[in-house]
């Protein structure tokens, strides 16, 4: 099939003069298999760009909200989140990645999914999108072609991702892209009928992904999470990292400096509220690119420009920035939350809910059922924005800096209720990268299945991982060697309960960020514990007081940061089966184990106790 026989001149002229024969191929393969209705290619011109805006309005996937630029998409009542059960790695070889990530036949795979595909566009507009993950310009810069049936995630991509069509002239005719195909399938009331037939089908081989039957975007939208999934592949073959990291600048009080951390964390487990906290400022919210730079120090760019960002829990007071963007004019687009003679209202929004209006379930009221019988929320607790981040009070001056900005700390976050303290710094990087690996979490909102699992999700990666365990671990203990400025590793946990309530406010948060900004300027001692270096009472005092103001508690303090013993080697047995069932665990990571388990019972041994307070360890010389 020739391009001119399903495009008209002027599209053939903007898909030409890319002079990419590679690009041309993928359109006409998947023009024939899908076969639309209609082909539109999208340059970076406005007009372009102001295209898919429109045309998302147009076919009824957004519609406008009361404040001029905001629109409200739905996603199926079905299609509420990411999709883990879909989603397999194609894999001709029968490499394994790790024990809980699905893999499939490559061929199997490809047949079952092309069969979806076929004729999946008919009547339909097939969008050709181009656009660059990092910064353009750039070492980091990866070329990603977008073709998808759905004009809101085209419209979701050109507010995420930096638009890339001149990035793609400068390829002069490589295949060194990532592409992906979407379509939506069948809709009925504007959202996805066959979610039976829902897919999202990852052929590393030709770094490319097809992903079917789903509008959620962590499903569809191929720049993110499948664009991930990509480039951890791509990133452990050439000796730099991809990871689920915001990247963000700390700027401690009456000194002139800006300290960028990066940190990982699960979905749903604060990793944009930490980004975004109130004196940060913010260059990404949820992937980064790594390498290392001209000096030997570790270098991050933000892989996007914008946040998928969940609206639950955004109000004035937590949250300024973000519910300063969100209720003001600007292009946002909101989904899953529940509208209400046009204006947006979600769970935690810190205003009253009309007790009417249309979610995600359609028409709502106060107490209605889904069929399992389950109340429905008036926002999905999924609910999501989507803005730019150039458009916030606290976005970062160097966001787009093709070098990117050096990282002077990574910090791994879990969610677990009784065991990991607040925050803690590793003893060594390679200790850093065990406890990375080792984090553990309860399951949330943001994934289809039970909420409140705990399960390993090592550097919250596990979604996305398509190299072997083992692969992943050797790329960051080797990352370390790399680096001649050394980075410090810290861990946090912001979800500690004690009788079913938090131990932590949710600003203190900020107060960790501020220690670990002191810990790597060298200008706090800390108290060596079994697990790492914890802070001390008397500096936290201050920092609580100077930027919170807020008098900080021996007790909370004892509280917070009392070692659990037991609960550690409890989690250390659950870590020690899971790896076991793993192959080619470098010896590295089994040493760490050893002497964390060891470190642990010495304490146990030396107290006679399950619970040290960290002043025990002080005294104690620990
Ligand atoms: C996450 O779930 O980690 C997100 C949103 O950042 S999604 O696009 O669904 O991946
Ligand atoms: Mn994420």
């Amino acid at each position: 099939m020739a391009l001119k026989d399903i495009m008209d001149e002027k599209n053939v002229e903007k898909l030409e003069a890319l002079g990419n024969k590679h690009v041309e191929k993928i359109v006409e393969e998947f023009a024939s298999i899908c076969k639309p209705a209609k082909i539109t290619v999208l340059t970076d011109s406005q007009e372009d760009i102001d295209y898919v805006k429109g045309l998302s309005v147009e076919n009824g996937e957004e519609s406008k909200l009361g404040i001029d630029g905001h629109t409200i998409h739905f996603d199926g009542y079905f299609d509420q989140a990411r999709d883990k059960g879909n989603t397999q790695i194609l894999l001709s070889d029968g490499v394994k990645v790790a024990k809980n990530i699905n893999t499939m036949e490559r061929e199997t795979g490809l047949k079952e999914v092309l069969g979806i595909m076929d004729g999946i566009m008919e009547g339909k507009e097939m969008l050709v999108c181009f656009f660059c993950l990092g910064p353009t310009n750039s070492e980091f810069s990866i070329p990603a072609l977008q073709l998808t049936d759905s004009a809101y995630v085209a419209h979701s991509e050109y507010i995420l991702y930096r638009s890339g069509y001149g990035q793609f002239k400068k390829l002069e005719g490589s295949d060194k892209f990532f592409h992906f195909v979407h379509s939506v399938g069948e809709l009925e009331n504007n959202v996805c009928k066959n979610i039976d037939k829902r897919r999202i089908y990852i052929d590393l081989m030709h770094n490319r992904v097809f992903t079917v039957n789903n509008q959620y975007a962590g499903n569809s939208v191929g720049l993110k999470k499948l664009a991930l999934r990509l480039a951890i592949k791509k990133a452990n073959e050439e000796n730099w990292l991809t990871e689920h990291m915001f990247v963000s600048g700390i700027h401690p009080k009456g000194k002139d400096r800006v300290t960028y951390f990066t940190g990982a964390f699960p979905s749903a487990c604060g990793k944009t509220s930490t980004a975004m906290l109130p004196g940060n400022t913010v260059i990404g919210d949820d992937i980064a690119y790594i390498r290392v730079g001209s000096e030997g120090e570790a270098r991050a760019v933000n892989v996007e420009q914008g946040i998928f960002g969940i609206i639950r829990d955004i109000n004035a007071k937590g949250d300024p920035y973000i519910f300063s963007a969100i209720t003001s004019p600007r292009e946002a687009i909101f989904s899953n939350v529940l509208v209400k003679d046009g204006k947006p209202h979600w769970l935690g929004m810190n205003e009253e809910i009309p007790k009417a209006g249309i979610n995600h379930s359609g028409e709502w009221t106060e107490g209605k059922k889904d069929e399992a019988g389950n109340e429905i929320t008036p926002s999905h607790k999924n609910a999501r924005y989507t803005i730019r981040i150039n458009e916030l009070e606290n976005a970062d001056p160097h966001a787009d800096d093709s070098k990117g900005v050096p990282v002077s700390g990574f910090i791994y976050g879990g969610r677990d209720s009784n065991t990991t303290i607040p925050v803690a710094e590793s003893l060594s990087w390679p200790h850093g990268v065990f406890i990375g690996v080792t984090i553990e979490s309860e399951t949330t909102a943001a994934t289809l299945g039970a909420e409140g699992k705990l399960v390993h999700n090592p550097m919250s990666n596990i979604d996305f991982l398509t190299v072997p365990l083992s692969t992943y671990i050797n790329s960051h203990l080797r990352f370390g060697e790399y680096i001649d400025k050394p980075i410090k590793i810290f861990s946090t946990n912001y979800f500690l309960k004690e009788e079913g309530e938090y131990l932590n406010g949710m600003l203190d948060k900020k107060i960790w960020l501020l220690w670990m900004e002191l810990r790597v300027h060298n200008e706090v001692e800390a108290i060596e514990t079994p697990v790492g270096w914890i802070p001390k009472y008397a500096d936290l005092k201050e920092l609580f007081k100077t930027y919170l103001d807020k008098d900080y508690s021996e007790e909370d303090y004892n509280k917070q940061f009392a070692l659990r013993l037991s609960k550690y080697l409890a989690k250390f047995d659950r870590i020690e089966a899971i790896f076991k069932e793993e192959q080619d665990i470098p010896q590295v990571f089994w040493d760490h184990l050893e002497q964390q388990k060891e470190r642990l019972n010495a304490a146990k041994e030396q107290f006679g106790k399950e619970v040290i307070l960290p002043s025990e360890f002080e005294t104690s010389g620990q």
